[in-house]
């Protein structure tokens, strides 16, 4: 057991720099709205929240196109910013959960928490590997990029030189995949880095996908875990409202599952829930994707273990 005691650090991260759609900037005030964190507190923890407000400050009047990437100084001021924060909340043993933003944000909960816990491991669930390079990236949006810098696989970039390659390849594993580039996929083969697609969710199911999971980046079970989870991961009929929805995603229970496996671990120090964006599709779906979005917070903090 890493966590003395139920202690929360929740850390809203109001933040949609990483890619072009306005609105999950709105994310974490709307899941607090919610009730998120009386629910927390509801199921024994000690909460405290900080809202990171005034983020927009840290926005430069100049950002241009840096090897491909936009909004390269804007993305790694906040992030950088936040990364302190995070290791700060995490180095006094509490949970850290963070509200995305979109998931450029991984840049600071994984080097903040990677910094306290240098050998956790990282589950990332989404339906994208979020692991292009400035090279590779089509699009530019920081959040497809955040993994290749984690991993030192980015290479240098004059922005992200703070940046350290805390994330060994050996203890990232992915679930859900399957929305991954031509050349993320590459990137993934050549350095080996463990990959749970839908065609494996379906295959194996939910159950023996977070055992093999595990058993990749934590076989003994007793390192730290930090898991990121994109709520693109989940099927669009489940969490319609986000930025970048694929088809063919995992159920609401496999969602949730994922939640309560690693939280029965009683090894999970940090979760990251991201790319909830209020701005997209109908209120109703808003609704559903901001209520989908506080469970599986709740779950990995423990709320459905007995
Ligand atoms: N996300 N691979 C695409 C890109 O733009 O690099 C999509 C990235 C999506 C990122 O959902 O966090
Ligand atoms: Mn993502
Ligand atoms: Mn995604
Ligand atoms: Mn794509």
């Amino acid at each position: 057991k890493f966590l003395s005691t139920k202690t929360v650090s929740i850390v809203g991260v109001p933040f949609s720099g990483g890619q072009p759609r306005g609105g999950v900037e709105e994310g974490p005030l709307r899941l607090v709205e919610f009730g998120l964190l009386n629910q927390i507190q509801e199921m024994g923890w000690k909460v405290d929240y900080e809202g990171n407000n005034n983020i927009s400050s840290l926005r430069p009047n100049q950002d241009p196109d840096v090897l491909n990437l936009k909004q390269p100084k804007y993305v790694s001021n906040v992030t950088h910013a936040v990364a302190k924060q995070i290791e700060e909340r995490a180095r006094q043993n509490k949970f850290v959960l963070t509200l995305g933003g979109d998931h450029s944000v991984a840049l600071a909960t994984v080097t903040g928490v990677f910094s306290v816990y240098p050998n956790a491991c990282l589950i990332w669930v989404d339906a994208h590997a979020d692991i292009n390079t400035p090279a590779t990236t089509d699009s530019g949006n920081i959040h497809g990029c955040p993994v290749s810098f984690l991993t030192g696989i980015a290479g240098s970039h004059p922005d992200f030189a703070w940046v350290k390659p805390l994330l060994k390849t050996n203890r990232l594993v992915y679930i859900g995949l399957r929305d991954v580039d031509a050349a993320e996929k590459k990137i993934l083969r050549d350095y080996k880095i463990k990959a749970f697609s839908m065609h494996h969710v379906d295959r194996y199911g939910i159950g023996n996908i977070v055992e093999m999971a595990l058993d990749h980046v934590n076989p003994k079970r007793d390192l730290p875990i930090h898991l990121t989870f994109d709520v693109d991961a989940l099927d669009p009929s489940v969490a319609p409202s986000t930025g970048t929805p694929v088809r063919g995603g995992l159920t609401f229970r496999e969602g949730h599952y994922i939640c309560e496996a690693l939280a029965e671990t009683g090894l999970l120090v940090a979760a990251d829930i991201m790319e909830v964006n209020p701005a997209l599709e109908s209120e109703m779906e808003v609704f559903q994707t901001i209520q989908v979005g506080c469970s599986l917070a709740r779950c990995c903090l423990g709320e459905s273990l007995l």
